[in-house]
């Protein structure tokens, strides 16, 4: 049995959405953030980084939103998930390197930007420039990765679970979708699945 830790709208949705699109038997178990509740020693002893999503497994929980979309990947084959050749799995493997390591982290600068810097003053420039640098972002995914209609191109991959969280980023920083429409339709496609309708209505968005 699987479990994931999860917190409401967080990133946790691109691996909720997977574990929904393959079918997974799996148990949710919430960890509301916006309480701390990721800083209890209860939740450190599943992910001392405190931070979700977590995948609890039989052999052990893994973290870290490319690893665990790999894994519910490569444990669910009949959902065909994950690309057959070496290169085309590369290309997802940097896909989803791009949205853990850059996209996400420039995301992260909106709201968490005490990570980073203490003064009000280093925070406040940090976050004037969260809204261009997600606009880059998106255009390089637009022009670079994703091949449509689905990120590899015709059929749904591990990458498009992940990619759910691009258009939601980028509306927290006032970028507009529509001057990305090969994924505004991404996101309209996605909007469309019943997996991606069933996590929704858990994350109540
Ligand atoms: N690289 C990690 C990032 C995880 C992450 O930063 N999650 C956020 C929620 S979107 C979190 O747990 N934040 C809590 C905190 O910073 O206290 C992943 O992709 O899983």
């Amino acid at each position: 049995m699987l479990t994931l830790y999860y917190a409401k709208g967080s990133s946790a949705l691109a691996s909720h959405l997977l574990l929904e699109e393959v079918g997974a038997e799996y148990a949710v178990h919430e960890v509301p953030i916006a309480h701390g509740a990721n800083h209890e020693p209860a939740y450190l002893a599943v992910n001392p980084k405190g931070r979700v999503p977590a995948l609890k497994t039989p052999e052990g929980v893994i973290t870290e939103n490319p690893a665990i979309l790999n894994y519910v990947a490569a444990t669910h084959p009949q959902a065909e998930m994950l690309p057959d050749t070496p290169f085309a799995r590369a290309e997802a493997d940097a896909l989803n390197a791009y949205l853990c390591a850059t996209v996400h982290v420039a995301f992260a600068h909106l709201l968490r930007g005490a990570r980073w810097a203490d003064s009000a003053e280093a925070q406040a420039a940090m976050k004037d420039k969260v809204a261009a640098n997600l606009a880059d972002c998106a255009q390089v995914i637009e022009d670079h990765y994703l091949k449509g209609p689905w990120a590899l191109g015709d059929t749904y991959t591990h990458c498009d679970a992940y990619l759910f969280l691009v258009p939601r980023w980028l509306a927290k920083a006032g970028v507009d979708l529509s001057d990305f429409p090969k994924l505004e339709a991404h996101h309209n496609a996605l909007l469309h699945r019943p997996a991606t309708l069933a996590v929704m209505a858990i994350h109540g968005i």
